[in-house]
């Protein structure tokens, strides 16, 4: 498979493995796993070495097969239960994001939306990228050692997303761009 037709059957896969499935009439458990073959046939003209392609080189591990099934690591809009373990945070974790929702973003803090979880990313680059899929992005650092400490539950994913319920607006800080050590 060439670039675009990976990318055409990962976005199929993201859109029915968690957000669709019953447009081609599938039926997740409740863990989010389908079969393998069903998958295939629902799909309709997608061989298995092409599922294997894109599943072992998405970029961020989007989907993961275990033994004859499939399912999306995390990013459900459907509900499923992921059974993922708590998980303790590092110190300081990222949300990128843009500043058209700043406001709001300070006011209620960051919810959801139409996801399970807040997404927070490991590394400032992964939550730049985030942000940049909306526009200029802005990185938000989440005290997630605090929140923790305050027993806030930490999750994540199998391919390396920590989720949370919900980030209050007193555990986020604006990430300014460093200033130069010294000024010349
Ligand atoms: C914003 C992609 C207003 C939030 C990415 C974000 C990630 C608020 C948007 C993964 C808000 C939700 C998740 C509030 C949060 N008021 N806006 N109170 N709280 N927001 O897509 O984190 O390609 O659901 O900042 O790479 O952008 O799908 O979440 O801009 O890993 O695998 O509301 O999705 O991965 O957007 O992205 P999303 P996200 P995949």
């Amino acid at each position: 498979m060439d670039d675009h037709a990976r990318t055409r059957l990962s976005k199929r896969l993201s859109l029915h493995l968690r957000h669709a499935p019953e447009k081609i009439g599938l039926q997740l458990d409740a863990g989010g796993w389908v079969d393998v073959d069903v998958l295939l046939a629902a799909l309709g003209g997608v061989t298995r070495a092409d599922l294997d392609e894109v599943v072992r080189t998405s970029d961020k591990q989007r989907f993961v097969i275990e033994g004859p099934r499939i399912r999306a690591n995390q990013g459900h809009s459907v509900a499923v239960e992921l059974d993922l373990p708590v998980a303790v945070p590092p110190e300081v974790l990222f949300h990128g994001t843009v500043a058209r929702f700043l406001d709001a973003i300070r006011r209620e803090g960051l919810r959801p939306m139409a996801r399970h979880d807040v997404h927070l990313s490991a590394t400032r680059d992964t939550a730049e990228r985030v942000g940049a899929r909306r526009g200029a992005p802005v990185v938000l650092v989440v005290d997630a050692a605090a929140m923790q400490a305050d027993g806030h539950a930490f999750r994540v994913s199998a391919n390396g997303v920590w989720l949370t319920a919900a980030v209050p607006p007193g555990y986020l800080r604006e990430q300014r761009p460093s200033e130069p050590l010294v000024s010349s």
